[in-house]
């Protein structure tokens, strides 16, 4: 197994001069809070997110590996021996063992993601089932590091973006995103990408707001970890999670709502809130195939092959340039 290519600390935002610290006192500043998404992903956010994967209502694992496994032939054959597979946000790289089974020939397996946990467990898990694959593990935010170890500079790249993390981004970042991405995998670069689906809203509210409440934790965490990574004083159980659909923005919205007037410290500011305001956690998109086809286009991508699940909840894309 190879070391972990750092090129940043996400896993420890903890003074002001941090980049990480900027951003979560700028959104906290807002008039509308907000917090970033990225926060969510600490060691005890990593597994509760892996929870989350596992959960009855949360249809999106489940209904993409299916999909996965149907379009692995398919996107094998479209694959040239020697090629490169980069990984956008790899977390436990459990859908990507899919696609490694099919791919026999690559010649390297580059996962980029913010959790140092999640990038050991995945590469020692990795290390065994696939021993003569060569594992570049990278820790960073995927949306600034895309360029690649020297030495495979040259191959021919697969980009592998699973999981609808492309919802993550308002359309015009995600179109932003996408064109990086095109530049960063070079003319010969493809892309598969997952990309969650509009439906009914009784299939995809309960999906982010689950009986058991893991996903209250896991919004909840985001507290917790700034309590002790930042010395903030969060009381967490002033916060309640929320988790409504926006239509107009097609878009899941995660909020954590203060139950009563408060007022918080994070180094050295205090930031007031009145009850029933709340911090703006995570956006998630949802797309019908046609828009997302329209987006990557906007972003200089060709789609090429589109695999849907029977119940049409959600989708792979293959895209080249
Ligand atoms: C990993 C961003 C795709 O939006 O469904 C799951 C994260 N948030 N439950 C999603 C998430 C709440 C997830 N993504």
């Amino acid at each position: 197994m190879s070391q972990i290519a750092e090129k940043q600390t996400p896993d420890a935002p903890g003074s002001a001069k941090d980049p990480a610290a900027r951003v979560i006192l700028a959104g906290l500043s807002q008039s509308r809070k907000t917090l970033p998404c990225f926060l969510f992903y600490d060691v005890h956010g990593s597994e509760l997110f892996e929870e989350i994967t596992r959960l009855p209502e949360y249809y999106p694992t489940r209904t993409e590996a299916a999909i996965i496994e149907a379009a692995a032939k398919d996107i094998a054959l479209h694959t040239p021996p020697g090629s490169v597979l980069v990984e956008f946000g790899s977390g436990s790289s459990r859908k990507t063992e899919i696609l490694l089974s099919a791919l026999p020939s690559l010649s390297a397996y580059v996962p980029i993601d913010v959790s140092r946990s999640a990038l050991d467990e995945a590469s020692a898990r990795l290390a065994v089932r696939f021993p003569s694959l060569r594992v570049f593990p990278t820790l960073g935010d995927f949306a600034e590091h895309l360029s690649l170890p020297q030495a495979l500079s040259k191959r021919p790249r697969l980009g592998f973006f699973p999981g609808s993390t492309i919802g993550n981004f308002a359309p015009a970042d995600a179109c932003d995103l996408l064109s990086h991405m095109a530049e960063n995998l070079g003319p010969s670069g493809r892309l598969v990408i997952g990309v969650d689906l509009r439906k009914d809203l009784s299939i995809l509210l309960p999906a982010y707001n689950d009986a058991d409440g893991v996903t209250a934790d896991f919004n909840l965490n985001i507290l917790v970890r700034l309590n002790r990574e930042m010395g903030a004083d969060f009381n967490v159980d002033d916060f309640a999670h929320r988790a409504v659909f926006n239509r107009e923005e097609s878009r899941i919205e995660m909020h954590l709502v203060s139950l009563k007037a408060q007022s918080v410290e994070l180094l050295g500011h205090s930031f007031a809130f009145a009850e029933g305001e709340s911090i703006h956690t995570e956006n998630s998109y949802k797309y019908s195939i046609p828009q997302f086809k329209e987006l990557a286009r906007r972003a200089g991508w060709f789609p090429r092959e589109v695999w849907t699940d029977p119940k049409s909840l959600f989708s792979l894309h293959e895209l080249t340039i």
